[in-house]
């Protein structure tokens, strides 16, 4: 049967131009094939159709402009009835997700093992507020009896009912996320490490000592050099749990597990390679000396160690927020289609002081909203941080799990090691539990870094009852109850819970002691962070302390200690790896590459758009949409957007690509009815992140390293306001730079008097400044729309298909302006990319000259100055499209260092001063950006060189005024320019001052930086 196919409801718009056909008659389309492209001022969308089936007839043509309820096509459909079979989008969304939680449910239920008691034990804790400790006594004798009878959540129901029955009765239930200052996994309960603890503790003994020597060795040679041992020696246990029990490496099996290793703590890393045959002596002793080739990295930086190191971590807080969004990702990954479900995890270590950073916590909610059970965390509470203790007067494990469990969060308390495990059954009364819970960080620290009659009298000391407890143990015995994170059982347990966890992120918190085993001079001491030396005594002490088989002679040469090749710990160690797969860290890469789209998709962006006006942003959201329609592409693209899609013109792509929601769309949008409503999809492609800059760039840079990470070439787009882009989030924009990552930032809304009306916060005059910064980061400014498309095509082909290490920051602006056509010119396209081609010449008069250089949409200012200096002044100019005045810098300094280091050889010369150094005139240059922007290439050019630019505070005004106070305005420009040939001496300067006042210009008005 014939079926229409109407314009649907497209949102506030009406009349709204057709650009696009995507169809013609005769064709056999699919439901959801995209018919027409609509485009308004502000976005443009495509409208899918509504039925399968041959078209009969068109009934709009490009220019059209239509409205809701307009006749588009006629189909001959190949349904009975389109209303009759097809399930509205969002119901069907809602069924598949209510299918998909039942059988969750169903399954865990299954699953649900109810863990048992084996031995009951009440706990009584004294307290001075209990009016009848009997009654008491009576209710936690029956909580005891329902634990041991139905198990842990059968208890967990009734203390719930309690609590909700208290509530409504009206009782003021205290509110606490806290548990005892006790382990989480209780004796009885610990999953036992199958490994050989024996050869387990002698190989985690050579990697302290290798560590060890390998900073002090390094020190002695240069003390400058620096570095750290009482981190790792404090998390040694922690790593050593890991390597040989759970981190499954990747190879061709397998897509590998993820882990974070803390960024001091990297001795640990390259002295268990060296024991696993990786790295050999020579390397160890160029730890910290990397400017020959082949040293070792401070820190993990996969940028100079780029086959070893795959996240950088050392910039606190970075680490935590990058594990995270990469979990995420891995999660995106999976359910949009693109790799394996195959069960890998991300881990993250991190130091206790380190979780003071905002960045560390800042995103733990969106772990539990994601439900990211691919995620543990494990935080390496030592206690202290570098100048002392993280909290002495508190407790930042206890801290730390309020914050966790109250975000939803599996969280996993290491506190004792497995030493304690029989007085903490004997505790009868509960008063050790008590002194654990009343003792501060403070305390704590301060008592491992005395000795065992030290803690007996002041730890076991408090009471009667826990010096009772004690009564039989010997100082010595005392001295070695150990804390869980130093007790391979204890974490062995804890690493087995956390791979095993469901439906939500898990967090090890473990408590241990920053420079475990250092002796006098770095175990739990204030200082222990900074020590790097060690004299022969602390040597000496630290190989008895771990049973290290050198001779004092050796240990005076702090000599590294490898067993034989065929020793049972290098067998075991190696053994360990081979069954998980292989060595970590390792970073490889095994992703094909994209190839580049062909020239003709961007061919829509050259041709001059007539009367048309568009904003450059404008012409790359088209773009993108266009490549949407490459096969090979379109599914690699990752567009993320921090809750500002709307102002992008973007909100297209909500219903074209789909918003990524895990858990699909439980609700029905209000605006459904709407082409662009707001649809959340499990298999979604956007990423919409929030008012969250930070964790959209943290989308990114896990996305632009999905090569290496996951294998598959990805290419991420993050959009944002230029203003909160590199400025607040550069640190992170760093870590991009040593992760190698690849894919394009899209500074939107950009320039100081190009964004008119937001103000001083919004306008951005510097970010290409703070992009110049990072080495491996190329960026453009550009004007027009064929600018745009030359530049993201040879992103697209360095990036994507020849797998440059480099990535694009390019900027974008929401001025409407008509583009003219791509100049036929054959050295335009590689102007555009390096960075200057001549966009137009006057050459009427052929007296004075000028060369005038602009970038962005001060450019156009520029030209319409260079008209005006020709009709009213007679003087000629060629105009100059600058679209990087960060890349020109980059040559020119890479040719003028060549040259001044080769003066007996063929002198080269700058693309700059190619450019301009045959021409005519002064050059005087502007943008939209600081000065500086744009004076970075001076040095490079043999003439006089003036520029102009928007150094200042922003504010709220027309683009008119704004250009007018800084002075970059075309009225502006041809008074500076007529100035500069004046002081050139090239015409009288009396034009200049006519000027200044045909313009009305306050010559004594104050700099814009001061006002
Ligand atoms: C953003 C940032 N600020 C400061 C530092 C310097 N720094 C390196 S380690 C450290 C202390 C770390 O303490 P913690 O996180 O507890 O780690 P621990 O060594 O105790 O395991 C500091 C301040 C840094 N690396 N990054
Ligand atoms: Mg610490």
């Amino acid at each position: 049967m014939s079926e229409k196919v109407l314009v649907p409801d497209i949102g506030e718009f009406e009349k709204v131009e057709v650009i696009e056909l995507l169809v013609k008659v005769g064709d056999q389309i699919n439901i959801n094939d995209s018919i027409v492209t609509l485009e308004s001022d502000k976005s443009s969308v495509e409208i899918p159709s509504i039925v399968s089936g041959k078209i009969e007839s068109i009934n709009v043509k490009i220019g059209d402009k239509i409205s809701k309820g307009d006749l588009l096509l006629n189909i001959l459909s190949s349904e009975e009835s389109p209303s009759e079979k097809i399930i509205p989008k969002n119901t069907e969304s809602i069924i598949k997700e209510a299918e998909v939680v039942l059988k969750n449910q169903n399954e865990k239920n299954i699953k649900e093992e109810s863990f048992k008691k084996k031995e009951k034990s009440t706990i009584t804790v004294n307290n001075e507020n209990d009016i009848d400790p009997l009654e008491t006594q009576d209710w936690l004798e029956s909580l005891s009896a329902v634990v041991e009878k139905d198990g842990n959540k059968r208890a967990h129901f009734l203390i719930k009912e309690l609590i909700n029955k208290a509530y409504k009765e009206g009782a003021n239930i205290p509110y606490t996320q806290n548990t005892p200052y006790i382990n989480t996994i209780l004796p009885e309960a610990e999953v036992k490490s199958p490994g050989n603890q024996n050869t387990e503790r002698r190989i985690r003994s050579l990697i302290r000592w290798n560590a060890a020597a390998m900073v002090v060795r390094a020190n002695k040679k240069f003390p400058e050099l620096g570095g750290h041992i009482g981190t790792f020696a404090s998390a040694a246990t922690l790593y050593d749990v890991g390597m040989n029990h759970f981190w499954r490496a990747k190879n061709n099996k397998f897509g590998g597990d993820l882990v974070y290793f803390q960024g001091h703590s990297a001795p640990g890393m390259y002295a268990r390679a060296f024991l696993e045959g990786r790295l050999n002596e020579k390397q160890l002793d160029s730890f910290r000396q990397e400017v020959k080739p082949g040293g070792l990295s401070s820190y993990p930086h996969p940028w100079l160690m780029p086959k070893f190191w795959q996240f950088p971590t050392v910039s606190m807080g970075l680490g935590p927020m990058l594990a995270i969004y990469q979990a995420r990702y891995m999660k995106y990954l999976i359910n949009r289609g693109l790799i394996k479900d195959e069960n890998r995890k991300v881990w993250a270590f991190l130091g206790d002081g380190e979780m003071d950073e905002p960045e560390s916590m800042g995103a733990i909610g969106l772990a539990a909203r994601e439900k990211l059970d691919n995620l543990i965390f494990v935080i390496n509470c030592n206690l202290q941080r570098l100048d002392g203790p993280v909290r002495g007067n508190g407790k930042i494990i206890q801290e730390l799990e309020g914050s966790f469990r109250g975000a939803g969060w599996n969280v996993i308390k290491v506190i004792w090691g497995s030493y304690w495990d029989s007085l903490i059954a004997n505790d009868k009364t509960g008063h050790l539990v008590k002194i654990m819970n009343e003792t501060v960080d403070g305390e704590y620290q301060a008592m491992k870094a005395r000795d065992g009659a030290y803690v007996r009298e002041k730890f076991f000391g408090k009471y009667p009852e826990t010096q009772e407890l004690v009564s039989s143990l010997s100082d010595k015995d005392i001295w070695r109850l150990n804390r869980g994170g130093h007790d391979p059982h204890k974490v062995y347990a804890a690493y087995d819970q956390a791979s095993k966890n469901q439906g939500s992120p898990t967090v090890i918190i473990a408590k241990t002691i920053k420079g475990y085993g250092m002796g006098k001079t770095g175990e739990s001491v204030n200082t222990s962070h900074q020590t790097k030396k060690l004299d022969v005594d602390d040597l000496m002490y630290y190989r008895d302390r771990f049973d290290v088989p050198l001779t004092d002679e050796q240990v005076k040469n702090v000599q590294y200690f490898k067993p034989d090749d065929k020793s049972p710990e290098i067998k075991y160690i190696k053994e360990r790896r081979m069954v998980l797969g292989g060595f970590l860290p390792e970073r490889t890469t095994y992703s094909k590459t994209i190839k580049a789209p062909a020239k003709d998709i961007f061919n829509f962006l050259k041709v001059s758009t007539g009367e048309k006006e568009m904003s450059t942003t404008m012409a790359l959201v088209r773009m993108l949409t266009n490549l949407l329609r490459d096969k090979n592409v379109s599914p690699r693209l990752v567009p993320i957007i921090p809750d500002e899609a709307r102002t992008f013109g973007m909100e297209g792509f909500f219903q074209k690509i789909g918003i990524y929601a895990h858990e699909g769309q439980k609700y029905e949008p209000e605006d459904s009815a709407q082409l662009s409503s707001y649809r959340e999809e499990k298999s979604g492609q956007v990423l919409e992140e929030g008012i969250n800059e930070a964790g959209a760039m943290s989308s990114w840079i896990a996305a632009a390293t999905s090569y290496t990470n996951h294998d598959i070439e990805m290419i991420p787009i993050y959009i944002f306001y230029s203003m909160f882009g590199f400025q607040r989030t550069g640190d992170l924009a760093w870590a991009a730079g040593d992760s190698q990552a690849r894919g394009f930032l899209i500074g939107a809304t950009a320039g100081r008097t190009t964004l008119a009306g937001e103000g001083l916060q919004h306008q951005d005059g510097h970010s290409h400044l703070l992009a110049s910064t990072i080495p491996n980061c190329i960026s453009y400014d550009p004007t027009f729309h064929y600018e745009i498309a030359v530049i993201f095509r040879e992103g697209l082909r360095r990036m994507h298909e020849k797998n440059e290490n480099v990535f694009y920051y390019i900027t974008t602006m929401n001025e409407n302006y008509s583009h003219p056509e791509m100049p036929k010119d054959k050295g335009c396209e590689e102007g555009i990319l390096k960075g200057m081609y001549k966009i137009k010449e006057f050459s009427r008069y052929n007296k004075t000259k000028i060369q005038l250089l602009g970038s962005g949409t001060i450019l156009r200012e520029m030209m319409a100055a260079a008209e005006i200096l020709q009709n009213e002044y007679q003087i000629d100019s060629e105009v100059w499209s600058v679209t990087s005045f960060n890349e020109l810098r980059r040559d020119g300094m890479e040719v003028e260092r060549y040259n001044l280091l080769n003066p007996d050889k063929a002198q080269k010369v700058s693309y700059v001063e190619k450019c301009l150094g045959k021409t005519e005139g002064p050059i005087m240059a502007a943008s939209d950006y600081m000065r500086i922007y744009s004076d970075q290439i001076r040095a490079y050019v043999n003439k006089s060189f003036y520029s102009l630019g928007t150094d200042g505070f922003g504010r709220s005004d027309t683009r008119k005024n704004l250009r007018k106070f800084f002075e970059v305005d075309k009225e502006h420009l041809v008074v500076y320019g007529l100035s500069v040939l004046a002081k050139e001496q090239l015409i009288a300067s009396k034009y200049a001052k006519e000027a200044i006042k045909k313009y009305n210009i306050n010559g004594s008005k104050p700099m814009p930086t001061k006002l």
